[in-house]
């Protein structure tokens, strides 16, 4: 267990996660049940159904503050949400595997590229989703189906900016495998709610998709 700098908590004095809120398929969650498996970490699991709105219950938002998963409960009472804050935290309290630099440049570097994978790719397929599938005005409310028009292109150039970058290293953010390849992974096997394949030109993409599902943490 790693310690704290000198001005924080040593990880051990920290509140345990005692329960993960969670929704099978969606996206979000996986980054950070993906996250827990690479950590060797199994918790207690609430699953909610989103479709059904079961995470808008008046007695889960006052607990959560929030109808998004993923959530994480510690053992004081905190809840963190926002999937990358969840597993900032849980990276703290479990440095090993470090998945999110072991410096503070390979930290940088990691977080630059996770960005740019929810940016270019993650979001944009989010995007068609939500905005181009009517069976999730439920969730979305407010539907623009010329958004999810705008992105759809957007997909593919992700796919091709990311096979650009796979054509030169072996994971997103560099030479070891990180918290970008896991925001990477979960966006390409989300494209299926899309209909969008990796296209056959982007091999590089392809074969890394291949090596990280291998992983055990990575089941599509
Ligand atoms: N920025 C948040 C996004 C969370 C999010 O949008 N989660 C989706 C599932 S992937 C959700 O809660 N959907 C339910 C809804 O939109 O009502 C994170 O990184 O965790």
């Amino acid at each position: 267990m790693g310690e704290a700098g000198e001005d924080g908590r040593g990880a051990a004095a920290l509140p345990r996660p005692v329960r993960l809120y969670d929704a099978a398929r969606a996206p979000n969650p996986r980054r950070v049940r993906i996250f827990l498996a690479e950590k060797g970490i199994t918790l207690p699991v609430r699953e909610l159904a989103i479709m059904q709105g079961e995470h808008f219950a008046p007695e889960h938002m006052a607990k959560i503050g929030t109808h998004h998963v993923p959530a994480l409960e510690l053992a004081d009472g905190t809840i963190l949400t926002e999937s990358v804050a969840i597993c900032r935290y849980l990276e703290a309290l479990t440095p090993e595997p470090p998945l999110m630099g072991r410096d503070p440049l390979e930290a940088a570097v990691i977080e630059m590229w996770q960005r740019r994978v929810e940016f270019q790719l993650f979001m944009p397929i989010g995007f068609v989703l939500r905005h181009g599938n009517p069976a999730m005005q439920v969730l979305e409310r407010v539907q623009c189906p010329e958004w999810a028009e705008a992105n759809r292109p957007r997909v593919l150039e992700g796919l091709n900016w990311l096979d650009r970058r796979l054509q030169t290293s072996p994971f997103i953010a560099g030479d070891e495998f990180s918290i970008a390849d896991i925001t990477g992974i979960v966006a390409i096997d989300f494209m299926r709610v899309i209909r969008q394949k990796i296209p056959e030109e982007c091999s590089a993409l392809a074969e890394w998709a291949e090596r990280i599902h291998a992983r055990p943490g990575c089941v599509a």
